[in-house]
């Protein structure tokens, strides 16, 4: 195979590939990470801990988008736990913290809300960046 016979594919196209079938985004990073885009979004704080079956969905969906932002451990680091009682309001988890460049804060409960914004506001594997 001659080099000029190589095609490099988009995540976009390699995502679409029949062979895969949608699966080449969760595929893709693990194996070529090089050629993985990563959005990262000022402005926003994920609060969660790993054992919590609901803040998992979050860091997948995120993945899914190439997208990256700041993550806190409730469990592990007592001021992240008292930032989400005292601007939350509840200690529940996943919970993203949305600071608008207004400097307005938003606490967003509920994993399939939190995904359901970043879906929104983010396009995948654009490279926006910011809030
Ligand atoms: N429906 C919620 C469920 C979240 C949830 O129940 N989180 C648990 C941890 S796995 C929690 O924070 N529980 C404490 C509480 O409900 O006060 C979601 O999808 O985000």
């Amino acid at each position: 195979m001659s080099p000029s016979s190589i095609h490099v594919m988009t995540l976009t196209e390699l995502a679409a590939h029949p062979c895969v079938q949608g699966e080449a985004i969760g595929l893709a990073y693990p194996l070529q990470p090089e050629f993985r885009p990563v959005q990262w979004a000022d402005g926003l704080a994920l609060y969660q801990y790993k054992a919590c079956p609901f803040c998992v969905k979050v860091p997948r969906a995120m993945m899914r988008q190439s997208l990256s932002i700041e993550t806190l451990d409730v469990k592990r680091s007592e001021t992240a736990w008292g930032e989400l009682l005292a601007g939350g309001g509840d200690l529940k988890v996943p919970c993203l913290r949305v600071e608008g460049s207004d400097g307005q804060v938003e606490w967003l409960y509920e994993s399939g809300h939190i995904i359901g914004y970043l879906e929104d506001r983010f396009v995948a594997g654009s490279n926006v960046v910011g809030a």
